[in-house]
């Protein structure tokens, strides 16, 4: 039905632009909060619709009674509302394990304008979104964590408009992620939602960055979307003093190189982010970007090209305050504080892209990131659709994300077994990452494992086709106990930094014991004193990310005396309360961070 409806629809609207399909570029405007939009956020109407009636009835016709006989068995004017942003799960009792369809509706008010081009840009909807105006299908979206739109010039009327999004979170084992992981599957329309008004032509993307290894030239491209293809482009940067010219080809693209002979490199001690003026002759657009370089040299990561170490933590979107996802910018700020009273340069954003506010923050707060995209545990390696899937979350957040300084690591997966089809699989993933950006480290959270006599080795094939090799690592929790974590030695084969991406244990905040009773603060705490003096003997070792600075739920964790729903390895509880082993991790950093 969708599909019928998906080619009337291009045949009657040519120009419009449709993301229908999993294996889609990434296409959206680059940096859109900085241009003319309204704001669609607020409260919209909606029906659960477990057995998707509506798709048989037309909920999208968002149909009104004509006369007090007319049989219509939903109506969106008189449906409860719920908050946009947000998820649905933490909003209505009844949707607390809800997994399934639920309708939006929402209505707004606007007076297009003439020569004016309007899209409809959506921050993401868990997991796959059909979205329609005014009764008319736009496309379809698949994946929870990143962003889309659609063009709506021709759509969009004078006055009243209304927009109906099918949402769907129901998990599928062909998937990304698949049908088991470790968080909650908060469904439904997470991210804000906007209109933007651009000219006939404007720059839709562009990218500024320092060369790969080359602190004194700037790199980049322009493209811009409509038929003035060729035009006169200027990029300024005012505060460092350049500028460049450049022209676009039929295509509307412009590359350009600009020499620097002076900059404050952006670190996380002093976070330096320039205002970027880019000029067409129909759009202009400026940002605030920093400029740094990140490279790997031998078993060293070097930021600008000096040596660092990441002070890093894992951390879910998750808001620990208030039930749900953080729906707000300050909900994220206060997250990334939290991580920087740990003495954090670095967050690992686990294990899917966060709200695009987490990268701008990091850029200003000067936290170094990890993104990752939901390549979780054991997925459906075999299938076409779930490798192009994959790729198309990856290009979507690395559009989205490729100017922000702080985003140092793209990471292709997480705690994938090793076997040939998974094999195959990530190695597609990871030339597809470095082909779109070489000018960030590609990773994935590796598995090692136990070679006897107590060595644990760390020799995945894929590892070769990374640029730091990071192992999960639970001894003391999951493997042995914490009093037996001393008896472990590494081997590890590669010439790559390496980088712990999680380890840990669990502990309920406030539940005091011995040290050798499970889910005590004491437990924990051993569990990070004795992890840290065996990880600190791995020669390479460029950087640790406790798992995980504050408790999450998760439907996995059934223990209703410790867990309750929470995954409690957190350094911190949901309350915001630092349990003992925060002050073990946060002890370390401080000294590490008068070695680096
Ligand atoms: C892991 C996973 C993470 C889990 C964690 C745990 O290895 O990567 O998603 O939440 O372990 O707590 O078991």
């Amino acid at each position: 039905m969708l599909n019928h409806m998906k080619n009337i629809f291009i045949l009657s609207f040519l120009s419009i632009t449709i993301i229908s399909d999993t294996s889609a570029q990434a296409n959206f405007i680059q940096n859109i909060k900085a241009r003319n939009i309204y704001n669609l956020d607020g409260r919209w109407h909606y029906i659960i619709d477990p057995y998707k009636t509506g798709e048989g009835s037309k909920f999208y016709l968002n149909r009104k009674q004509q006369s007090k006989s007319e049989l219509i068995e939903y109506d969106f004017s008189a449906a409860p509302t719920l908050q946009v942003p947000g998820d649905w799960n933490s909003q209505d009792e009844k949707l607390l394990y809800y997994e399934g369809t639920v309708w939006y509706e929402h209505d707004f008010y606007v007076q297009p304008k003439t020569g004016k081009r309007y899209f409809l840009n959506f921050g993401a909807v868990n997991y796959e979104a059909h979205v329609y105006l005014n009764g008319k299908g736009l496309g379809k979206h698949i994946g929870g964590f990143t962003p889309f739109q659609f063009e709506v010039t021709n759509l969009l009327q004078s006055g009243n408009n209304f927009i109906v999004v099918e949402a769907d979170n129901t998990r599928h084992k062909e998937s990304v992620p698949t049908l088991n992981f470790d968080w909650w599957n908060y469904g439904g329309i997470t991210r804000d939602v906007v209109l933007a008004e651009m000219n006939a032509t404007f720059i839709n993307d562009y990218k500024i960055q320092l060369t790969k290894g080359d602190l004194k030239t700037i790199t980049g491209y322009i493209q811009l979307n409509g038929q003035q293809t060729s035009q006169k482009i200027n990029i300024q940067i005012p505060e460092a003093g350049v500028q460049i010219k450049a022209t676009t080809d039929a295509n509307g693209k412009a590359n350009f190189t600009m020499a620097v002979n002076k900059l404050t490199y952006w670190t996380s001690e002093n976070p330096k982010l320039y205002n970027v003026v880019i000029n067409s002759e129909t759009d202009t657009v400026e940002e605030h970007i920093g400029f740094r370089t990140i490279e790997t040299k031998g078993k060293d990561i070097l930021l600008n090209g000096k040596p660092i170490f990441l002070r890093g933590t894992c951390l879910h979107e998750e808001n620990p305050l208030i039930p749900g996802k953080p729906r707000s910018k300050g909900d994220l700020k206060m997250l990334l504080e939290w991580a920087k009273e740990l003495n954090c340069n670095f967050v690992r954003l686990a294990h899917y892209p966060h709200n695009e506010y987490m990268s701008q923050l990091a850029d200003e707060m000067g936290l170094m990131l990890w993104e990752e995209v939901p390549v979780y545990w054991d997925i459906d390696w075999t299938n076409n659709t779930t490798l192009n899937n994959a790729k198309n979350q990856l290009s979507e957040l690395i559009t989205r994300d490729k100017n922000r300084a702080s985003v140092i690591v793209w990471s292709i997966g997480n705690e994938t077994p090793t076997n040939d089809a998974r094999e195959k699989f990530m190695e597609a993933l990871a030339d597809h990452v470095h082909a779109l950006d070489n000018t960030r480290l590609v990773s994935a959270a590796l598995l090692a494992h136990n070679a006897g006599n107590n060595t644990i080795e760390l020799n995945d094939p894929l590892g070769n086709k990374l640029d730091i090799v990071s192992f999960n690592e639970y001894c003391g929790w999951y493997i042995d106990l914490p009093k037996e974590i001393g008896k472990y030695q590494f081997k590890i084969d590669y010439n790559k930094p390496v980088v712990i991406s999680e380890f840990g244990g669990g502990a309920l905040g406030g539940f005091h014991a011995d040290a050798e009773t499970r889910f005590s603060e004491e437990f924990q705490e051993v569990v990070y004193q004795n992890q840290l003096k065996l990880i600190t003997t791995i020669d390479g070792l460029r950087g640790t990310c406790p798992w995980i600075l504050i408790d999450f739920r998760s439907p996995k964790r059934l223990n209703d005396v410790y867990q309750m729903g929470w995954n409690r390895k957190g350094l911190y509880t949901e309350t915001g309360k630092k349990k003992k082993a925060f002050f073990v991790m946060k002890t370390f950093y401080d000294e590490m961070q008068k070695k680096y």
